[in-house]
């Protein structure tokens, strides 16, 4: 008698923890749409990023840009990559934009022309490349 009472106590336990477990898991619910809110977040960020994508890259080697035509419709983050030894610039024919990348470093600058504009290293005239703004 006295072991039945118990049993039917520890079922009644037992039935209270599968309901604050049941609970406990919606809060987990809750939590797990919170993480979809940041998720949202890095999906902007992401956006962002596919902006940048939306850049131009050029590596410089051996004394030449490549590519050496690029072209832009609107203002474009350019990241330039020096592979030599020597120092290099990459500046534009009209003055609009100049940045130096010295050897193995990566520079980022924006290309803001409204027509399309040479461009060039000032300590290697040789090397020289183009604009086109499309
Ligand atoms: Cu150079």
């Amino acid at each position: 008698m006295v072991k039945a009472r118990w049993v039917r106590l520890v079922a009644g336990l037992f039935v209270l923890a599968l309901l604050v477990a049941a609970c406990s898991s919606d809060d987990d619910g809750g939590s797990t749409a919170s993480t979809g809110g940041s998720t949202a977040a890095t999906g902007a960020t992401a956006e962002t990023g596919g902006g940048g994508g939306g850049g131009t890259t050029i590596t410089i080697a051996n004394f030449a840009f490549d590519p050496d035509t690029i072209t832009v419709s609107g203002p474009t983050e350019v990241t330039v990559t020096n592979n030599d030894s020597a120092a290099h610039t990459f500046t534009a024919d009209d003055g609009s934009f100049d940045v130096q990348v010295d050897p193995g470093a990566t520079e980022t600058v924006t290309v803001d022309v409204s027509a399309s504009t040479g461009f060039h290293c000032s300590f290697h005239p040789q090397m020289t490349g183009n604009v086109e703004v499309s």
